[in-house]
């Protein structure tokens, strides 16, 4: 059926990002075999890291070593009455609490969080799994796996994920980013590495990448990387990455996702809540997607100057997939801007937006917020052709808005979509 008005238009794109169904392909959150590494809850909640900086911005009294020594409920106490009792809580993670406690159904206007806490303790961590991912229509989420955690490395010794909601991502920031303090974990682990990569090590890295991939069945292999990442480079970095990494992506034939741009910790006082963010080269990305041709990269970058030639640079390479609006880049303002500027250059062969989530609940605001937005910007690029006498089927949009909210991912793994 094709639509006939600017009016049906709207309401259709719309409800069709509303209501499809999700593939998150960046998260933090575990499966609940994963024990204590998957979080959720209003505690949870009100501790995120983006909600910690914003509480010491008010709270110029307060030690940081006096906020780590309370406990979880003290500290999401102190967050609760700073961010949302003395102040409105209009920043974007603010405002994803309120969301998230609106779209549980909880009365936001009383702000009385002892109720919002009895909630949670008459419910188990299945339940509440489904309950989510329903509420939030995600069908899949991309876990961050590490080797390097010990605490992990036994949920995997026990199995893994058995469900098949949540799939895997190995992560290797140690080995690229902190080669000092990861070889002796991986001579630990039976490796036998040196720390100036002589001898065996290479080949050494290339095999603990397998037995993870074997491990994990990752869907892709992931590193945050800092804003001066530089390629090519005489550095362990450079040469773990042209002989581990490339040729261990290619074997698999798995993506290597690279996130651009982050200064760690710039106020270690703040812990995960203290890093920051610079704008980086994109002659590195272009330089490593053309040397590296039969080989894909998800991109994504964290500094808002990145982003026009990152697309620019996607348009030249078939092998770079670039995706979502990343931590301080999700935001509404930048996420329209973004989503507007990437629909323009490379139409729908984008991966608009992942959710980062640390905290299962925020599956809620993250992507109500970010369909609103990604749907408001459709709705005006269709609106254009429609000006133009382009006449849209219902079906042309579905497809369309399938492949924004996981189509293309899968379609560039060259995998079936699991839950399709
Ligand atoms: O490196 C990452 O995957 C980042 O997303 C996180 O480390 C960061 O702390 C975060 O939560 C951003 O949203
Ligand atoms: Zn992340």
């Amino acid at each position: 059926m094709s639509i006939q008005s600017k009016d049906q238009l709207l309401e259709f794109v719309h409800e069709a990002v509303r209501n499809t169904p999700v593939t998150d392909i960046h998260t933090h959150l575990f499966a609940e075999s994963f024990g204590e590494l998957l979080l959720w809850g209003v505690d949870e909640l009100l501790t995120y890291h983006y909600l910690i900086a914003e509480t010491f911005r008010y709270r110029q009294d307060l030690s940081y070593e006096d906020f780590w020594q309370m406990t979880k409920r003290e500290q999401a106490d102190l967050i609760w009455q700073t961010l949302f009792i003395e102040h409105t809580p209009y920043s974007e993670a603010c405002r994803g609490v309120v969301t998230v406690l609106n779209r549980l159904g909880f009365d936001v206007g009383k702000r009385d969080l002892e109720k919002y806490r009895s909630y949670y303790a008459h419910v188990s961590a299945s339940e509440y799994i489904d309950r989510i991912l329903e509420l939030a229509k995600v069908k899949t989420v991309v876990m961050t796996n590490d080797p390097f955690d010990a605490y992990e490395r036994e949920r995997w010794a026990e199995g893994g994920s058995v469900d098949p909601r949540f799939l895997a991502a190995l992560r290797i920031d140690p080995l690229l980013n902190l080669w000092d303090g990861t070889w002796p974990k991986l001579a630990e682990q039976g490796y036998d590495v040196k720390e100036d990569l002589s001898g065996s090590t290479l080949a050494e890295i290339r095999r603990f990448l397998k037995d993870w991939i074997a491990r994990m069945n990752p869907l892709y292999m992931a590193v945050s990387l800092p804003n001066d990442f530089a390629y090519p480079e005489d550095s362990v970095r450079a040469r773990i990455i042209d002989e581990c990494i490339i040729p261990v992506a290619r074997e698999a034939a798995i993506p290597f996702a690279m996130m651009i741009g982050v200064k760690r910790k710039v106020n270690p006082s703040l812990k995960d809540a203290g890093d920051s963010l610079g704008k980086s080269d994109i002659g590195t990305v272009e330089r490593i997607v053309s040397k590296y041709q039969d080989v894909k990269f998800l991109v994504t970058m964290l500094s808002r100057e990145n982003q026009h030639e990152l697309a620019v640079t996607a348009r030249k390479n078939r092998n770079l997939l670039i995706f979502g609006c990343w931590w301080f880049l999700n935001n509404p303002s930048l996420i329209e801007e973004i989503t507007r500027m990437r629909f323009e250059l490379l139409g729908g062969s984008i991966i608009p937006q992942h959710s980062d989530c640390r905290i299962l609940d925020q599956l809620l605001y993250k992507w109500d917020h970010s369909r609103g937005i990604i749907a408001k910007v459709l709705y005006d690029k269709y609106a254009d052709l429609f000006d133009a006498g382009w006449r849209l089927e219902e079906d042309e949009i579905k497809r369309d808005v399938e492949d924004l909210l996981g189509g293309t991912f899968w379609k560039f793994l060259g995998k079936p979509d699991p839950a399709a």
